[in-house]
């Protein structure tokens, strides 16, 4: 059990601390079993129910709403789970979390995955589909790939992204340079770009990696990376922190790990709330792995991810089975040089629920082999400070449910590098969820800002946020 309970907007009302032996999720569960078969079937309804269009799927995504289609993942409010050992067994149905509140969540789930939620004796309350279902173009414009719907048309699409991303490599070359680290499963381009004075050079400063969009519906993430790359370019000999970070730091910065995901999201002009990966499963018809599962440390230890295909959380059949996670994992170990990791410190860009998380996610304890109290008090100290700037709020992934094989463990468990992921806006499903209009693009990537900054100013010397720079770091370089 965790001796502290830090305050934390996003579970306000967590007063129930979890006990040993007190086995509350069972009691809820036998509790509410009785309660739970009437709203099965009302539970598939949805607020478009009665608007129905053609039986093809992709021209019903197109052209109505959505929410309908049953193969579309849909979120939920489930009232009840209140402590992480809650919500974690919640997890293990493999539906997503997507919110965490003090007696309840919103999970994102299939057809099928809501139905092992409601076995569980839990009731389910649909919520309204993404904004963006129904204001597509309709089927007029036949099989032809559409893009962001209405409202959402200052979001990047992947050709968008590589377009503005080889703008600035063109107009910036000595402090920009692009590299194709990889191909996605379909084929895509994954791209590094480093961002550093005298960029071509691969000089003895610390490295800092921010990487976006490992879930395909998250596409606020793809616009950070565009936010921070135009800032950091931009800025550079005018803003003076900006400035010395350039001079003194080598950042990487892989803006859309997930390509394939995020254009089979927008494909159809209205959001299909998608978040694996598009590489098939054998002898399955369900698509996709979940990234943020599939890293190779701790895979699958847990009760974090789930070994079923049609998973949101499918961790898939190997650790780094995915091509995405494996390019990205190959680009990391290609950063030791002489024996030592480069990479100091790294940001992870997720929506939505503004937090910063710290590792670990598959133990809910605070310190756990590879992870001293130093360790976690620097991540912590740090962590807060960033939560401070951007007003998130901070704690341990596990503080929320139990998450295996996830970036940020692996990072750190495997790399020692000081890794956090960046929940971004919005903070709840009614302020937009996973789809927030494009009107906030601005306003919520340079919220990022000061604890983006922070982040490089620590990335020398994480210790020395807990006064203890002589003792980590006094006999490294940079
Ligand atoms: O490290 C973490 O706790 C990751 C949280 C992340 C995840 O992968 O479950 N949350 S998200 O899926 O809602 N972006
Ligand atoms: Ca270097
Ligand atoms: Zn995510």
């Amino acid at each position: 059990m965790r001796p502290r309970t830090p305050p934390s907007r996003r579970t306000p009302f967590r007063t129930i601390p979890w006990k040993p032996g007190r086995r509350t999720p069972v009691l809820a569960a036998l509790l509410s079993l009785a309660l739970a078969a009437p709203v099965a079937a009302q539970a598939q309804d949805s607020p478009g129910a009665g608007h129905r269009s053609s039986p093809d799927r992709q021209r019903t995504v197109a052209s109505g709403h959505a929410v309908r289609d049953e193969g579309r993942p849909r979120q939920y409010e489930v009232t009840g789970p209140a402590t992480a050992r809650q919500r974690s067994a919640l997890a293990s149905t493999g539906v997503a979390v997507d919110e965490v509140h003090g007696r309840s969540v919103v999970i994102t789930a299939d057809t099928a995955q809501a139905e092992l939620v409601r076995r569980l004796g839990y009731r389910l309350k649909p919520l309204p589909a993404p904004p963006g279902s129904g204001t597509g173009a309709g089927p007029g414009t036949g099989g032809r790939i559409k893009d962001f719907p209405p409202g959402y048309t200052k979001y990047h699409n992947y050709a968008e992204t590589m377009a503005e991303i080889n703008t600035l490599v063109a107009r910036y070359p000595s402090l920009l340079s692009k590299q194709v680290i990889g191909k996605s499963y379909e084929g895509r381009d994954i791209l590094a770009l480093k961002l550093s004075k005298n960029v071509a050079q691969d000089e003895n400063e610390p490295e800092v990696l921010f990487t976006a969009h490992q879930h395909a519906r998250e596409h606020l993430t793809v616009e950070m990376s565009l936010y921070l790359l135009n800032e950091l370019t931009s800025k550079y000999g005018s803003d003076s922190r900006i400035t010395k970070m350039l001079d003194s730091r080598e950042v990487w910065i892989i803006p859309d790990v997930n390509p394939d995901g995020g254009a089979y999201d927008i494909a159809t002009g209205s959001f299909r709330s998608w978040r694996k990966n598009r590489q098939p499963n054998a002898g399955s018809s369900n698509v996709g792995t979940d990234l943020n599962r599939n890293w190779d440390f701790k895979w699958g230890c847990c009760g974090g991810s789930s070994g079923s295909t049609g998973s949101e959380t499918y961790r898939g059949p190997a650790p780094a089975s995915a091509p995405e996670v494996k390019v990205v994992s190959d680009f990391v170990r290609g950063r030791i040089i002489g024996g030592r990791q480069q990479i100091k410190t790294a940001i992870d860009f997720h929506t939505y629920s503004e937090l910063v998380l710290w590792p670990y996610g598959y133990t809910y304890s605070d310190t756990a082999p590879g992870m001293t109290q130093d360790d976690r008090d620097a991540f912590a100290t740090v962590g807060r400070k960033m939560a401070a700037s951007n007003g998130y709020t901070p704690e341990q992934s596990s503080d929320l449910y139990i998450t295996d094989g996830s970036i940020d463990d692996w990072l750190w468990g495997n790399q020692k590098i000081f890794a956090y992921t960046f929940e971004m806006f919005p903070a709840s499903a009614s302020q937009g969820g996973f789809y927030p209009r494009d009107t906030v693009i601005a306003r919520e990537t340079a919220r990022n800002r000061d604890a983006v900054l922070q982040l490089l100013e620590n990335s020398d010397c994480m210790y020395r946020s807990i006064g203890k720079e002589n003792q980590y770091c006094k006999s490294k370089a940079g």
